[in-house]
């Protein structure tokens, strides 16, 4: 069955996990530092600008944001953490409800974790990586905002994140993403719309460097 990414609409927020829609089917999540560009990927794969809101102001999305493609598969928006000028009552409690998502939610097929690529994975993100493993969701790492970035100072960080990772034994895969050139696109619409299907594990991506 192929998905239509582009069918993808709105349909609820949640600033606590039980006003979270009905936990059955597929649901693939986008989580990572406030500003780290996670709506402009939801945007890019969906093909649809208007869908998720993109901030100029980092830390503004506080709730977890539904779309739907199907009736039984979802795209999540998760709030963005790590925005340093956000009162601490307010980051512990993202952190809480993200936490409470990735360990609770049973349709959870996947999480894409978009790290800004001039930044790298922070010390949010392994936080994250450390829940993922625990509960064995799939992490598929997207180094966003690669057009800020000069081809090679691009594929530079993109080696340097793959050899963190090996190093701390995640099995998360990594690539290079642009929501502005399109560079990845393709790549991660593939994962995402595999975890969609319900695949268990990542697809192994045919060909070639990954992201380049
Ligand atoms: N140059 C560039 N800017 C981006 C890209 N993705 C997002 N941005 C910008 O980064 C800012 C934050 O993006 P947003 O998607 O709202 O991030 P979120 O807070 O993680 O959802 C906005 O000003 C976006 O226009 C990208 O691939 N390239
Ligand atoms: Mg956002």
């Amino acid at each position: 069955m192929s998905i239509s990414l582009k069918n993808a609409r709105f349909i609820a927020g949640a600033a606590q996990l039980h006003q979270a829609p009905a936990d059955f089917g597929h649901e693939v999540a986008f989580v990572g530092r406030s500003n780290s560009g996670k709506s402009s990927a939801i945007n890019a794969i969906t093909h649809n600008s208007k869908l998720a809101r993109v901030s100029k102001q980092p830390g503004r999305t506080q709730q977890i944001n539904f779309f739907e493609v199907t009736e039984l598969q979802r795209i999540v928006d998760l709030p963005g953490y790590g925005f340093a000028k956000a009162p601490l009552e307010m980051r512990e409690s993202w952190t809480k409800l993200i936490e409470a998502y990735i360990s609770q939610r049973e349709s959870l097929s996947g999480l894409i974790l978009v790290a800004d690529v001039r930044r790298g994975i922070t010390e949010l993100d392994w936080t994250l990586l450390e829940w993922c493993s625990q509960v064995s969701v799939p992490v598929h790492v997207l180094l966003s905002k690669s057009d800020k970035l000069s081809r090679s100072a691009a594929a530079l960080a993109l080696r340097t994140v793959h050899k963190v990772l090996a190093e701390a034994n995640f099995a998360a895969e990594l690539q290079l993403f642009s929501a502005v050139t399109g560079v990845g696109l393709a790549q991660v619409q593939g994962v995402v719309s595999y975890w969609l299907r319900g695949e268990k594990n990542e697809p192994r991506l045919k060909g070639g460097k990954p992201g380049l």
